[in-house]
């Protein structure tokens, strides 16, 4: 099995203490960005993964080929464009709550701008080198080249014979909600396995029940395997045709940061499956990679070994000292 995760990856810059970001100091720079985060959440499970996208030819693009390189992510298919900075964001913990917001420096990035060359990726996905293809809504709201790119993808994809994840990881600061329910609705004849949040699919579809969502995207044409709904510290969801399976969420002592979660999920569920376990057992993966990952503050720092991973499920303890 191996796995192509196609999408823009950023520079996620964050500061060193909560407020605003018009008061904050320091800034510590991670490479981030949903494909990227999974593509590295399979790689260190043991899954061969590669990155599909284009970054500016800067420091910033150098830092995501790099960090992607140093988890044994392949980025052979990761193309330089001279002239077009690398996407960033930076991250904010401000507001009576506290929440996460996020502020973009992306609309100039190679994607944005139309200045991804797909044909070898798509030659390349039509030949069958890649087994599945993991992509996301965020490519569909980057531009319309990114779009018409994210539509050759799946098409390339299927006539492939590889299966197809997608994440519909609705960013409301790129597009607004009936943008995102277009896409939602015009992606899910391609897709083999879609993945929502339950506040997304709330957002879209009015509902996160997982088989009325599932009912939803069928009236849009999906005929996939599976929708599975994600939701957060309750778990998570999946519909296959008539049969609903429910996993719920693995304790965690304090929660950092939890972006990157989602991400996790879908890269612990594409590992079990593509070691041929039940669905049940893939998503349990899969929120034992979200749960490590709301530990720590980088997008995917926290994901774990498969080492790791595997003592967990198989609840085994660890020797700490
Ligand atoms: O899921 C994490 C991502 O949201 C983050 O890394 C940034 O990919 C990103 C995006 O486009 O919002």
């Amino acid at each position: 099995m191996k796995v192509l995760c196609a999408g823009e990856p950023l520079v996620v810059l964050v500061p060193d203490r909560r407020g605003s970001l018009a008061a904050v100091g320091g800034f510590t720079p991670y490479a981030a960005g949903a494909e990227l985060n999974t593509a590295i959440g399979l790689a260190r499970l043991g899954v061969p993964s590669a990155l599909a996208c284009a970054v500016g030819d800067d420091p910033f693009g150098e830092r995501i080929v790099r960090a992607a390189r140093a988890e044994g992510v392949d980025t052979s298919c990761v193309a330089r464009v001279e002239g077009y900075p690398t996407a960033v964001f930076f991250k904010q913990w401000a507001g009576l709550d506290g929440a996460t917001s996020v502020y973009y420096y992306r609309s100039t990035s190679p994607m944005a701008q139309g200045r991804w060359e797909l044909a070898p990726i798509l030659q390349a996905l039509k030949q069958g080198t890649w087994t599945w293809l993991h992509t996301t809504g965020i490519t569909g709201m980057l531009g319309p080249e990114a779009a018409a790119g994210l539509t050759s993808l799946l098409t390339a994809a299927r006539q492939g014979g590889c299966t197809v994840s997608f994440d519909i990881n609705v960013r409301r600061k790129l597009a607004d909600l009936a943008a995102w329910r277009a896409l939602a609705a015009q992606v899910a004849p391609w897709v083999d396995w879609y993945f929502l949040g339950d506040e997304e699919a709330e957002a879209l579809l009015g509902t996160s029940d997982p088989a009325a969502v599932a009912a939803s995207l069928r009236a849009c044409g999906f005929a996939g395997r599976g929708v599975i709904v994600k939701r957060g510290a309750a778990g998570a969801a999946a519909c296959m045709g008539d049969e609903v399976l429910t996993v719920p969420a693995w304790p965690v002592a304090a929660v950092v940061d939890t972006v990157g979660a989602g991400d996790g999920f879908n890269a612990g569920f594409i590992a079990g499956m593509a070691r041929g376990w039940p669905v049940a057992e893939a998503m349990r993966l899969g929120t034992l990679v979200g749960a490590f990952a709301v530990t720590a503050e980088g997008d995917y720092e926290g994901y774990p070994l498969w080492r790791e991973a595997k003592r967990h499920l198989q609840q085994e303890e660890g020797v700490l000292r």
